[in-house]
């Protein structure tokens, strides 16, 4: 399978992360994209092509037009304020407050960001722009008849939600590919999000509709980030009602447990019988993952991946989240042998 990357995934380069009250050097970072790539060549994978450029018009399709401007001036009017650190939201429209987006940049921050670990630097908007082009060359290339392609994408992109950035996404690379999709003429698009967070953009962006099929598996919100979405009765809205599914699965768990929840995806998958199928590709359900708990080991990656095969759909990976610096390339290229195989 092909596989889409740029190097301008390395003008992400956020220098902090508030993390358990310290500010840390990002998990989300550079060396995270330029091992999974290494990890690609060292295989026997396929071609590794530059993606095409793709204009704002898909991006506009699944987020706000005020947001994605927001995106693009925000580190500027944050540096016209003369502070020194990186743009850091500090302050929200909490309950009982008025949602609005105010002028000043600190008010937009906290109007647009649904979490402060995610600051906004020099280059992320670029990065950003360069990621989403990677998950639209590789949706395009399954338009053309590919099979399998992988979409290197960083920064990543799932919990980007129509108008909120936040943990380490901006653009969301998998649901503007799958709306890509869509909009090519595919009737029916299924999104299974295995990275180890809930992604609460996407299911934001497809809530209410039943012509994208969303699954996640991931750790509990009760225990794990983004905290405030991915319960188990989070079913979809109006015509989205049956359409989104999430499996909330608790700290410790193993592959096979995990496992069981995904061939239930599966299940509904099948029976929603998509053109395409999208997965959200995140490896921090690694057992050594540093801020994840769930223990699957390398070879699982492979199983998964044939398991995801098995669906015998033409599928576009997206990476996402996986912080494990040395085994993140394995792992997340374990998966894509392990569709290959399969396929
Ligand atoms: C794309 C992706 O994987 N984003 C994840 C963003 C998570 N950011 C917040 C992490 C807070 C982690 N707290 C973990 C405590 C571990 N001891
Ligand atoms: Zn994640």
């Amino acid at each position: 399978m092909k596989t889409i990357y740029t190097d301008q995934h390395r003008l992400r380069d956020a220098q902090t992360e508030l993390y358990g009250g310290e500010m840390v050097k990002p998990f989300e970072r550079p060396s995270r994209a330029d091992t999974v790539i290494a990890a690609v060549r060292d295989s026997d994978l396929g071609p590794v092509e530059a993606p095409d450029e793709f204009s704002l018009d898909p991006v506009l399709r699944v987020h706000d037009a005020d947001f994605v401007s927001f995106l693009e001036s925000a580190w500027g009017e944050w540096q016209e304020t003369g502070y020194k650190g990186e743009a850091i939201a500090s302050v929200w429209p909490a309950r009982r407050m008025q949602c609005r987006v105010p002028r000043f940049i600190e008010g937009k921050m906290g109007y647009y960001a649904l979490a402060a670990e995610t600051t906004i630097t020099e280059g992320t908007w670029a990065a950003a722009l360069a990621s989403k082009d990677v998950g639209l060359t590789g949706a395009k290339a399954l338009v053309s008849g590919e099979k399998g392609v992988f979409s290197l994408c960083r920064p990543p992109g799932h919990h980007a939600a129509r108008d909120m950035f936040g943990g380490y996404c901006f653009l969301n690379n998998a649901a503007i590919a799958a709306q890509y999709l869509r909009d090519q003429g595919a009737e029916r698009v299924a999104i299974l999000d295995i990275d180890f967070h809930h992604g609460n953009g996407t299911q934001d962006i497809f809530y209410e509709r039943d012509d994208v099929l969303f699954c996640s598996l991931h750790g509990d919100p009760e225990e794990a980030f983004p905290h405030f979405l991915g319960y188990a009765d989070e079913a979809g809205l109006g015509a989205g009602i049956g359409f989104n599914r999430n499996y909330p699965l608790p700290r410790g768990t193993s592959f096979a447990e995990w496992r069981a929840a995904l061939e239930d995806a599966m299940g509904h998958i099948r029976s929603y019988a998509p053109q395409y199928l999208v997965i959200s590709l995140g490896v921090d359900t690694f057992e050594n993952d540093p801020i994840s708990f769930f223990k699957l080991t390398t070879p699982d990656y492979l199983t998964t991946g044939e398991l995801i095969g098995s669906l015998d759909l033409p599928t576009l990976f997206v990476l996402e989240g996986g912080y494990d610096i040395d085994e993140v390339g394995l792992n997340a290229v374990n998966v894509l042998k392990g569709f290959e195989k399969k396929s």
